[in-house]
């Protein structure tokens, strides 16, 4: 896939090191996403602009990042009908609370599905989940990562009772 089919944004380049583990997940499976740094506070003018065209560009889902008085999901929600993923980030004096709080407490109508405090991950596989509805190749994709993950799981489990001498 060479077209982005998703944008992933935030308020800062302080933000990078946590949301470039959502742009890694899309690395992975292969979905072409574009990553942006604009703030609903000291770029809002560009921060609308982004999300009033975000449709018209191809892109399907939005995943926004951001720390403290974090109203950047909202912002971007309230100037799309796309479906919006909040990361709230933890930067600031209370630790994510904020940003959390800002995100996830949306008005009715303007909703943000908000994932945990730099859930950044978390919002990409959600993405592709929301994705995968027309996208069956993302589909295929997400139940080959889940049984990896069961796989690992169980082996790790027997490793443990090897180690502890209960294994049979
Ligand atoms: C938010 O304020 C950003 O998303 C960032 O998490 C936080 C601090 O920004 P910087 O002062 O590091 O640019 O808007």
């Amino acid at each position: 896939m060479s077209k982005a089919l998703v944008g992933i944004l935030m308020g800062s380049d302080s933000d990078l090191p946590v949301m470039r583990k959502a742009a890694e997940v899309f690395k992975e499976l292969g979905v072409a996403c574009e990553m942006d740094i604009s703030s609903a506070h000291r770029l809002p003018d560009r921060t609308a602009e982004y999300a009033r065209s975000a449709w018209e560009r191809g892109i399907e889902v939005l995943i926004c990042g951001a720390g403290m008085a974090a109203h950047l999901a909202g912002v971007v929600a309230s100037h799309t009908t796309l479906p919006v993923i909040g990361v709230p980030l933890a930067s600031g004096a209370i630790g994510g609370v904020d940003a959390l709080y800002s995100t996830v407490q949306m008005p009715p109508g303007i909703p943000v599905a908000t994932v945990a405090v730099d859930g950044a991950k978390n919002a990409a596989y959600l993405a592709c989940s929301i994705l995968s509805i027309k996208h069956p190749e993302i589909a295929e994709w997400l139940e080959q990562f889940r049984q990896n993950t069961r796989e690992a799981l169980l082996a790790k489990s027997t490793e443990l009772q090897q180690q502890l001498g209960t294994g049979s």
